[in-house]
């Protein structure tokens, strides 16, 4: 299970991603309609359980989506494409996020894109200038146009980072001296190695073996591991 977190200016349409994401395998703590603790759902990619957890947009909750985010493997970060009062705040929002989460990947949520004022792409860019850099995608989390595109997206860059390690992991996957293997591969000390096989033991990804120096690939997101590409593509 990897961890993704759903931020984002108040309104922007965070929770009702998280909804169309999950196909409504979801919860959101909210007060007439504005989420005032977190949304939280769980979805399955090609085998891949994803976790999301969705922040209140309301300056005041600082603390709860520093909460939330906490150990996050990606970012959505929702941005509303008709409203440019929103734009100032987003970009507040983007500085925090960046500040709780240095370096981790992130994707833009371009949300909204089924209403007919909604701005393009190139307009939301040069209107949000933090935006230089990130994959930005046009979306409706109402219609679900390119919703899944938008996971699919993070999911990708976020194997990518870790794809030398993942290589490794497919490679020696139920190899006797798996580890030994892994240290010597990736050319890091054990410490580190084991921190690698316990970070992703704990979201689900493979199994290790107490004791004996094996670890083994969960069978679903083997193919995923040794060529990450193949989450982009829907099935
Ligand atoms: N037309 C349209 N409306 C949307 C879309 N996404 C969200 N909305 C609407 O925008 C409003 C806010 O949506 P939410 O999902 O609650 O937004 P949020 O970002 O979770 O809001 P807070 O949690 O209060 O910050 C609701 O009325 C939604 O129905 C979209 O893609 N298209
Ligand atoms: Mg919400």
């Amino acid at each position: 299970m990897l961890k993704i977190v759903v931020t984002g200016p108040y309104e922007s349409g965070k929770s009702l991603l998280i909804h169309t994401l999950t196909n409504g395998a979801c919860i959101n703590i909210e007060r007439g309609g504005t989420t005032i603790a977190m949304d939280h759902g769980l979805t399955d990619v090609d085998g891949m359980v994803v976790f999301m957890f969705g922040t209140p947009g309301l300056l005041r909750f600082r603390t709860m989506r520093k909460i939330l985010s906490e150990g996050a493997d990606g970012i959505i970060f929702v941005v509303d494409s008709v409203d440019k009062e929103s734009d100032a705040r987003a970009k507040l929002f983007f500085r925090e996020i960046a500040f709780f989460l240095p370096g981790v990947p992130c994707v833009v949520a371009a949300n909204k894109q089924d209403l007919p004022e909604a701005r393009p792409v190139d307009e939301l860019r040069r209107s949000m200038r933090f935006l230089a850099g990130l994959p930005v995608i046009p979306c409706s989390a109402k219609t679900g146009k390119n919703a899944e595109s938008v996971l699919r997206t993070l999911l990708y860059l976020v194997m990518m980072q870790w794809s030398s390690v993942f290589s490794k992991f497919a490679q020696y996957s139920g190899a006797p001296n798996g580890l030994r293997s892994l240290m010597a591969e990736l050319n890091v000390p054990r410490e580190q190695a084991v921190g690698y096989l316990r970070r992703f033991e704990l979201r689900k990804l493979l199994k290790v073996m107490v004791g004996d120096e094996t670890f083994v690939v969960a069978d679903p997101v083997k193919h995923i591991l040794e060529n990450p590409v193949v989450i982009m593509a829907p099935h």
